[in-house]
């Protein structure tokens, strides 16, 4: 099987990331075939390249990667690709420029996610501050990248906005925390007129009623618009007798109120399985961070990362996903 590469109609939009799903495959969201797509030692300083955004800019795909350094700490790592697939990725950390003192302490930075709203590109992450949080900076053109204000106080992990404003305000999804591995986890929603002061805090929905999901819950990839509501992909996590076992789950949310669950899948969609999701850094992790969205096709292509250690590729029909949620029972 292969990519196709053609390039889309239009001069800016990059070739299609996509592969059909195998004929015997009866999965709502299957895996690509050259999965892993990034490994260890992708760049000199890494030791694990997982758990990274991809958006579409100007005919090419951006990234920005989590990589793990040789001393243990994760950093933000711009890459750029023409096909969506092989990236060449920066050896040295994002560069983020601010001039509030207690944001420019060196810091880790980790599980990034990248959203267009209103014509700029948001990145949030989890950076630290006293303990994890959720940072914010935003870039035109992803060379020069503004740091904002974190958002929430610590702690906090998974901070996902929405692509556009709800009600006149940005939007966020997150998940309130602890300092360490949390061995607890729901979702919350946010608004803010002006990306720095953050109100309107709303409960979405929890982890805790489905075995695979019991542990924690948090948000995955940017959510997508569709006219049934927001397709939420996330993550959920169970326990083990052996420790954390994360899957990606989905999720319908209101389109004007999106603290509100319309529906939501009983199992999980992609669960731990192959070789690369179920040996590395961490075993038996799948966590979704991006998902491409060709919207005349339908197609999504979800970008996540695999054992803290690989990026790999699940592909998706966005209409078979939705139509699986609404057979699903109200959340
Ligand atoms: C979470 C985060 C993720 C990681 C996951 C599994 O708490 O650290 O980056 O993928 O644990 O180790």
């Amino acid at each position: 099987m292969t990519i196709e590469t053609s390039l889309g109609s239009l001069r800016h939009t990059p070739p299609c990331v996509w592969e059909d799903k195998p004929s015997d495959c009866q999965d709502l969201v299957w895996r690509y075939s050259a999965n892993p797509i990034l490994g260890r030692r992708a760049i000199p300083c890494a030791q694990a390249i997982y758990n990274s955004a991809v958006v579409p800019f100007r005919g090419r795909y951006v990234g920005v990667f989590r990589a793990d350094h040789m001393d243990g700490l994760p950093g933000l790592h711009l890459g750029w690709s023409n096909d969506g697939i092989r990236w060449d990725i920066a050896n040295d950390t994002l560069p983020l420029e601010t001039s509030e003192p207690e944001l420019t302490k060196p810091a880790y930075g980790y599980d990034p996610r990248i959203c267009l709203v209103d014509g700029r590109y948001y990145i949030t992450w989890c950076c630290e501050y006293h303990g994890p949080t959720i940072g914010i900076a935003w870039t035109e053109d992803f060379q020069c990248f503004h740091r904002l204000e974190n958002a929430f106080l610590p702690h906090n992990r998974n901070g996902v906005l929405f692509p556009r404003k709800i009600g006149g305000n940005f939007a966020m999804l997150s998940r309130p925390s602890d300092k360490g591995h949390t061995p607890f986890g729901d979702i919350y929603y946010s608004e803010s007129p002006d990306m720095c002061f953050w109100g309107r805090h709303r409960f979405v929905m929890a982890s805790g009623s489905l075995w695979w999901e019991g542990v924690k819950i948090g948000s995955g990839a940017v959510p997508i618009e569709t006219p049934e509501g927001w397709l939420l992909l996330y993550h959920g996590v169970r326990s083990s007798c052996n420790g954390l076992v994360y899957s990606m789950g989905a999720a319908l949310l209101d389109l004007e109120k999106p603290w509100k669950v319309r529906c939501r899948l009983t199992g999980p969609l992609l669960m731990p399985e192959r070789d690369y999701e179920v040996y590395g850094s961490v075993p038996n992790v799948v966590f979704p961070c991006a998902a491409l969205h060709d919207e005349a096709a339908g197609r999504l292509a979800i970008y996540y990362g695999a054992a803290d250690t690989h990026v790999a590729i699940a592909f998706a029909h966005r209409d078979e996903l939705v139509a699986s949620l609404l057979r699903s029972p109200v959340a």
